[in-house]
């Protein structure tokens, strides 16, 4: 069901759950402001997902609300991820989705990475 990507923040959503380590992730990467793990359904070759660890929960709350710390290494974390899984040369897609008509599911920030085969038009 999607949501509408507006608060407040719902600390029982699937990812504060993974972050409190309640529930396992296959992790890929994590930092002090960041945590990087595959997707449970992947729609790529690779599909990861990449989030803060704040509570944050959509892409207007966190661009509008996060500490430039927290805004700088999420890209930092993003950038890092694509490049050691060796994504640079093909390429990848980054995609957030916000709020209903966007289809987001889970009420916690997350960007999606996609790879690992021509990824064809972006919207459809
Ligand atoms: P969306 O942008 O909110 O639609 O994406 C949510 C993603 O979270 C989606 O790709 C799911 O497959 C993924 N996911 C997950 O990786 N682990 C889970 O336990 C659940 C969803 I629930």
């Amino acid at each position: 069901m999607p949501v509408t990507g507006l608060g407040p923040y719902d600390d029982t959503n699937i990812f504060a759950r993974i972050l409190r380590g309640e529930i396992p992730c296959r992790k890929v990467y994590e930092d002090a402001h960041v945590l990087a793990f595959h997707d449970i359904a992947p729609q790529a070759p690779v599909h990861v997902l990449v989030i803060p660890k704040g509570r944050y929960v959509s892409w207007a709350d966190f661009s509008a609300t996060a500490p430039d710390a927290e805004l700088g290494a999420f890209c930092r974390a993003v950038g890092h991820v694509a490049r050691e899984l060796g994504l640079e040369s093909d390429g990848y897609r980054l995609l957030a989705n916000m709020g209903t008509q966007a289809g987001q599911e889970v009420p916690h920030f997350h960007m999606h990475l996609f790879a690992g085969k021509p990824l064809g038009p972006m919207i459809s």
